[in-house]
């Protein structure tokens, strides 16, 4: 398993990132962080619809997000929110989309993000559809979906690998393995020695990285993009990584692991992790971090109040929104609600 940056905030070799790409990351994943704990209070008030938490997920998704280029593909799940913000989603959208409204699920042209996909593996497809479509189009550009260790069992993992090896599509596949498909334990999950190990299989690179390692993560990243890049064809990242919270706010994960195992994956926490090491630079400072918070929840507050704004009570987009001409079943629905 590549690791750089040990859980005890010492490297093991040197850091990919200059510090304050680090300090950067850091931001975003305190940020982050806000996002998520503010998502499950709204949820709690009434305010959120059902809210699938990425609390200790952060490095995974943020520090591989930071090796894409604006113009390439990230196309991910439900519980991806972070990664997805870090691409450009706008912050408002993806609350948005949390009520229920499908106009979240729809970023704005300019960001190369596709609506986050609750369907488990569908949206792979699209990925490797997308870097194909770059491909063929002579476009220089990479598409890296995110997916969890329950997704791997789905055949669309299957499609979507097989397709984008032989076809050398520029995908990376990013698995978050958080240990977890809702109660089932990765273990269960695959007779596989890893999930990294899969990509043989298929004909194409497999890495296995300390997920909650951001130097590591990123660097892994870097290398799978630039290899999309240049042709070299798609590559299979696990990530092996932890889902500190629940699997959403209607699971209780009491039922299914110990608070011993969970203590033990917070001293592995990628913000903690990431502290240390600024700290021993000589680059954090608690008057610093608490700059970050304010600012945090300035942003957050100000994309819930956005968000809300948008919710007129003129339901009619409910029945627009997805279909140039509405089917049958579509029509009856929207005359029963007095359109
Ligand atoms: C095709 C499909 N089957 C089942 C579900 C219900 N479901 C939602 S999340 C989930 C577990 C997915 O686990 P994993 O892929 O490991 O991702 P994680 O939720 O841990 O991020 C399941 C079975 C679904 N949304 N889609």
């Amino acid at each position: 398993m590549r690791q750089i940056l040990l859980p005890d905030g010492s490297l093991d070799g040197e850091s990919p990132l200059p510090t304050d790409h680090v300090k950067r990351l850091f931001e975003a994943m305190v940020t982050a962080r806000r996002y998520d704990h503010k998502s499950i209070s709204l949820q709690r008030q009434g305010r959120l619809a059902t809210y699938a938490p990425f609390e200790g997920q952060e490095a995974a998704q943020l520090a591989s997000v930071a090796a894409l280029a604006p113009d390439d593909w990230l196309v991910a799940t439900y519980r991806d929110a972070a990664a997805n913000w870090a691409h450009g989603y706008p912050m408002d959208l993806l609350f948005l989309g949390r009520v229920g409204d499908e106009r979240g699920g729809a970023p704005p042209e300019d960001v190369h993000c596709l609506p986050p996909s609750i369907t488990v593996g569908a949206h792979m497809l699209h990925a490797v559809g997308l870097a194909w479509a770059a491909m063929l189009k002579g476009e220089n550009r990479v598409a890296l979906t995110m997916f969890g260790d329950g997704a791997t069992s789905e055949g669309d993992f299957h499609e979507a690998m097989n397709f984008a090896a032989v076809y050398d599509t520029p995908t990376v596949f990013l698995c978050q393995n958080n240990g977890y498909a809702i109660s089932l334990p990765v273990a269960r999950q695959t007779r596989s020695e890893s999930i990294a190990a899969k990509a043989s299989a298929y004909g194409m690179a497999g890495v296995r990285v300390d997920g909650n390692d951001p130097l590591a993560v990123y660097d892994v990243t870097r290398e799978a993009v630039a290899r999309a890049r240049r042709g070299g064809g798609p590559t299979l990242i696990e990530a092996v990584t932890y889902r500190l919270g629940a699997h959403t706010t209607n699971d209780d994960p009491g039922r299914y692991r110990t608070s011993e195992e969970e203590e033990a994956a917070r001293r592995r926490d990628p913000i903690v992790r990431t502290r240390s090491y600024l700290e021993g630079l000589g680059e954090w400072s608690r008057g610093w971090e608490d700059a970050i918070e304010t600012e945090a929840e300035r942003l957050v507050d100000e994309a819930i109040e956005r968000a809300e704004a948008m919710q007129v009570p003129d339901v009619e987009h409910v029945f627009s929104a997805m279909f140039e001409t509405p089917h049958a079943g579509l029509v009856a629905q929207a005359e029963e609600a007095g359109r």
